[in-house]
C-alpha cells in the first residue's frame, strides 16, 4: 500500500474495533490469494488421511498438524496447521503483504510487527470446538496492543462452528485459564456468567474478524457437511515486546511487516498468571483438560 491509497478500514471501523474488540472487513485478501490458499488447504486434509495422528515438525519440535481424536483415512479431522507460512507460499504473502495486514496496521501500528500465524479447520463430523479464551492469557507481552486477523477461507455460517466473541471483555481482566493448577487454557463457566450474549461472526470467504488480544472468543462444532476453515494471522504493536516463549513459534516471529523498527519497548501495567506452552501438537489438547466451561 503507498502513502495515497485509502486505508481499508473506516473511521468506524476503527471506533467500532477500540470499543467491541473487535470488527470485520470485506475483502481482506485478494481473490487469486483466496483460491490458492483454499486449494492449499484443501491438499492438507487430504495428506492428513495419510497419517493416523499429528504429523509434521516446527522449529520446537512440536507436530505442525494437528488432528482431532477420532481423525481417520475416511474422515479426517485436521484442525490445526502451525505456523502454516513456513510451508505455504500463499499464507507467508498474505502474513507480509494484503488489505488484512494494512488493517491490522491501522488498528495496532503503525510499526506491525508478526506474532504467530496458525490456520484452524473444522472437518464435517469432527467436532472440534475451541473453548472461550482470551489470547493474551497465552501469550504475555509488554502491552496489549495486538490482535488477530481471521480470514475466512470458507463462507462461514450460523451452522458450521462461526467464531463467537462477547463483545468489549477486551476492556475488562485478563481472566483465570488455570483451573486447579492445570492451564487449561479457557475462561471457566463462573466467569463467562458475567459476561455479556456471545455475538456470532458470519460472513464470506475472503472476509475477516479482526480481534483484540484480550476479547473473549471460542467456537462451536461444525454441525454442516463441508469445511470451516480460519487463516489466523497474530501481529502486534512493534513497541510491544514478548515476555515468554511463543507458543506457536516460527522464524517469522518479529518479523516487520508495516513501518519500522523503532527500537522501544511500551509497557503497560496489567497483572495475570503466565500461560504454560503445550507439549502436544496445539493448544486443542490444553483446552481438552478442562473440567468446567
Ligand atoms: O477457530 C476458531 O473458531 C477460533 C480460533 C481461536 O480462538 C484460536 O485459535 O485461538
Amino acid at each position: 500500500m503507498s502513502a495515497s491509497d485509502p486505508l481499508p478500514l473506516t473511521d468506524e471501523q476503527v471506533t467500532a474495533f477500540w470499543s467491541d474488540g473487535y470488527v470485520m472487513m470485506d475483502g481482506a485478501v485478494s481473490i487469486t490469494d483466496l483460491v490458492d490458499l483454499q486449494a492449499s488447504i484443501a491438499s492438507w486434509v487430504e495428506e492428513s488421511r495419510n497419517h493416523d495422528g499429528p504429523f509434521g515438525t516446527t522449529m520446537d519440535g512440536r507436530a505442525r498438524f494437528d488432528v482431532q481424536p477420532g481423525h481417520s483415512a475416511e474422515q479426517p479431522a485436521l484442525r490445526r496447521v502451525a505456523s502454516p507460512q513456513e510451508v505455504c507460499d500463499v499464507h507467508l504473502r498474505i502474513m507480509r503483504d494484503s488489505p488484512l495486514v494494512d488493517a491490522a496496521a491501522q488498528l495496532v501500528g503503525p510499526d506491525l510487527v508478526v506474532n504467530n500465524v496458525k490456520t484452524n479447520c473444522k472437518q464435517p463430523g469432527s467436532n472440534t470446538v475451541v473453548k472461550f479464551h482470551q489470547d493474551f492469557a497465552y501469550e504475555a507481552h509488554s502491552n496489549d496492543d495486538m490482535l488477530a486477523a481471521l480470514l475466512f477461507v470458507d463462507d462461514v455460517t450460523p451452522d458450521n462452528g462461526p467464531l463467537e466473541v462477547i463483545p468489549g471483555t477486551h476492556r475488562g481482566p485478563v481472566f483465570e485459564h488455570w483451573q486447579d493448577g492445570v492451564f487449561t487454557g479457557t475462561v471457566v463457566d463462573e466467569d463467562l456468567a458475567h459476561l455479556g450474549t456471545p455475538v456470532a461472526c458470519y460472513g464470506t470467504a475472503g472476509s475477516a474478524c479482526l480481534m483484540h488480544t484480550r476479547l473473549v472468543h471460542g467456537s462451536a462444532p461444525n454441525l454442516t457437511e463441508v469445511p470451516r476453515t480460519l487463516a489466523i494471522f497474530s501481529y502486534r504493536s512493534e513497541d510491544s515486546r514478548i515476555l515468554h516463549p511463543n507458543h506457536i513459534p516460527s522464524v517469522n516471529e518479529g518479523e516487520v511487516v508495516r513501518g519500522v523498527v523503532t527500537g522501544r519497548i511500551r509497557a503497560t501495567p496489567y497483572e495475570m498468571a503466565l500461560g504454560e506452552l503445550p507439549s502436544t501438537a496445539s493448544f486443542f489438547d490444553q483446552q481438552a483438560q478442562v473440567t468446567s466451561g
